[in-house]
């Protein structure tokens, strides 16, 4: 079960608290300053790197709630991302001890105080796929084999509180890069001064 379906699946595993919502999981989940309260539940997002061994351009996505995309293989390495998001050679060779044929999944929850708009400004080597609560908002031709491409997402509705997200990206061969700048409303991720990223570690 990778992260994101545990998250939705399990109950909060080790006590006897159930949520009507994911919104009030997480206010129970975490401090006034994104601090764990309950094991598990951290600030950032959580990434996971896997071994690939077939990736195929087109119309071959993961599914959204499904496992990673065919073909990949074990996972190699996880843990958050708490701010940026900035993977290279140098990022995923520190990490698994090779840069090529690797699968990554970024996902956890997008946090607003209020109702606003969300936009996602990606460059890619090689290909990316951006779910928000579910819905694809980036163009199904991100996910190939390219060089660094500028990927702009749609300008987003983002409800307030916490609203699921899911990065999936691959590298074949050659260069390797997914920086992702997130905006909420007007103003980029950098300048907004608050913690916007949680997510649930896998169990
Ligand atoms: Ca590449």
């Amino acid at each position: 079960m990778n992260d994101y379906n545990a998250k939705n699946n399990a109950a909060a595993t080790g006590n006897s608290f159930k949520f009507q919502t994911d919104a009030d999981r997480m206010k129970y989940l975490l401090g006034s300053k994104g601090q764990s309260r309950v094991s598990g539940y951290y600030e950032g997002l959580y990434a996971s790197i896997y071994a690939l061994t077939v990736v195929q351009d087109g119309n071959t996505l993961p599914s959204i709630n499904g496992p990673p995309a065919t073909g990949w293989g074990n996972r190699l390495w996880s843990g958050p991302i708490l701010d940026a998001i900035n993977i290279g050679d140098k990022f995923l060779q520190d990490r698994t001890s090779r840069s090529d044929y690797l699968g990554v999944e970024i996902a956890g929850y997008v946090y607003s105080a209020g109702a606003s708009t969300l936009r996602l400004n990606i460059i890619s080597d090689d290909g990316v796929m951006v779910y928000l609560n579910n819905e694809q908002i980036i163009p199904l031709a991100s996910w190939a084999y390219q060089g660094p491409t500028p990927i702009n997402s749609a300008v987003v509705p983002l409800n307030a509180g916490y609203t699921p997200i899911r990065i999936l990206y691959f590298e074949g061969g050659g260069g390797s890069q997914l920086n992702v700048n997130f905006s909420i409303g007007n103003t980029r991720l950098q300048n907004l001064g608050c913690a916007c990223f949680y997510n649930y570690k896998q169990m």
